[in-house]
């Protein structure tokens, strides 16, 4: 989509540090990070958020969640057979949640103790 900064960034355009890549979505890490490892996995499909998402979009946006479980391990920051360790998985879905970009993203932060509830 004409003028979405996440469209261009998978079209290589902008630049980015991609860390994944497949024909459904692409991961690269966050520009502003809040945690040691921020990631967000986009699909190559423009869909606006999960507010704009459809029926038919189910399929990449669990392989967006499962993307994530693939980086996380990737990365060291899966939980081990104790359960320790983890990572936050986030999808800001409209301005009061926090979404800034309309494309939508999935954020996987980790690297640090987690705090609930969220601000
Ligand atoms: O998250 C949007 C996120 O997108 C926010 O954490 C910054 C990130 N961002 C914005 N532009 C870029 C570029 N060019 N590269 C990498 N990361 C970027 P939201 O949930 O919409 O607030």
């Amino acid at each position: 989509m004409k003028d979405c900064i996440f469209c261009k960034i998978v079209s290589k355009e902008v630049p980015s540090k991609g860390v994944y890549e497949d024909d459904m979505v692409y991961a690269f890490h966050d520009i502003n990070p809040v945690a040691p490892i921020h990631i967000l996995i986009v699909p190559k499909k423009h869909i606006l958020g999960i507010q704009e998402m459809q029926e038919e979009d189910e399929k990449v946006v669990g392989h967006m969640l499962y993307t994530a479980r693939i980086i996380a391990e990737k990365l060291g920051i899966a939980p081990d057979e104790n359960l320790n360790r983890g990572y936050r998985l986030v999808f800001n879905v409209g301005k009061d949640a926090g979404q800034s970009v309309f494309h939508l993203h999935l954020h996987l932060i980790g690297g640090r103790q987690m705090s609930w509830p969220p601000g």
